[in-house]
């Protein structure tokens, strides 16, 4: 049947008619989405994906991450290109377990961090909607559908403790202001949903706890997050 893939009500069956489950962990910067990640990585049938950045920062030699920092009105629309790519990759990845958990998504590289370029000035009307038509285009004619939202929602303040300590090289000019643009905008998109489509429903779990009071809250939560899905 043309077009069936595409085909909301086909999305999640595979060959043999097993349900697949995609659960996506959002959050700022530094909001602890590893840890989460970690946590359910321990549970047989989930597989975990976690973001690519390691191939932000070598694409060919290049530290794409890093021009980004230094540069963002330059580099920004370069390295969301190159991430709305790597993250379809991963979107579309065969998968070899009924429960998929991903870090962040196509969809929040795209309202997040490409609206943000472009609300602060750092990236052109015209890159934009470039952006923008792809982004629908792939949408519309591949499958990136995602069955669940977890929301890590964390403080900007939070945020930036985490990341001074991490010390991540290509992350240590990042200010206060910027953490508070992207905290802003998820506030947006999945508490108030005001900004742009939300693609599933969205959990939220309070994230401002240290490390291990936040594995206790994985594990109270469990349940909600995995068995409307198994
Ligand atoms: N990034 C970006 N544009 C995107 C996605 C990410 O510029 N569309 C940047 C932000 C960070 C780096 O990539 O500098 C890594 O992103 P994450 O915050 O997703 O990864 P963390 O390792 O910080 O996650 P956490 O600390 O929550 O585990």
């Amino acid at each position: 049947m043309a077009g069936c893939s595409q085909d909301a009500s086909y999305k999640h069956l595979i060959s043999e008619g097993e349900k697949k489950t995609v659960i996506c962990v959002e959050g700022n910067i530094a909001s602890g989405k590893t840890t989460c990640l970690d946590y359910f990585a321990k549970t047989a049938s989930i597989e975990v994906l976690t973001e690519p950045v390691p191939k932000w920062r070598n694409v060919h030699g290049h530290n794409l991450l890093g021009l980004m920092y230094q540069d963002s009105s330059r580099w920004g629309i370069t390295l969301q290109t190159y991430i709305q790519l790597t993250m379809l990759e991963q979107h579309t990845k065969p998968m070899i377990s009924p429960l998929r958990m991903m870090e962040r998504s196509i969809h929040s590289a795209k309202h997040i961090f490409v609206e943000n370029l472009y609300r602060s000035g750092r990236m052109p009307k015209v890159d934009y909607v470039v952006l923008t038509e792809w982004f629908e285009w792939i949408v519309k004619n591949t499958d990136v559908s995602v069955d669940l939202i977890v929301y890590l929602q964390t403080s900007p303040e939070t945020c930036y403790e985490r990341l001074k300590n991490r010390c991540r090289e290509e992350e240590k000019i990042i200010a206060m202001e910027y953490l508070e643009a992207i905290h802003q905008l998820y506030e947006e998109w999945l508490i108030k949903q005001t900004l742009f489509r939300v693609p599933s429903p969205v959990l939220v779990i309070q994230a401002d706890n240290d490390m291990q009071k936040m594995i206790e809250k994985y594990e109270e939560s469990r349940d909600r997050i995995l068995t409307p899905y198994n």
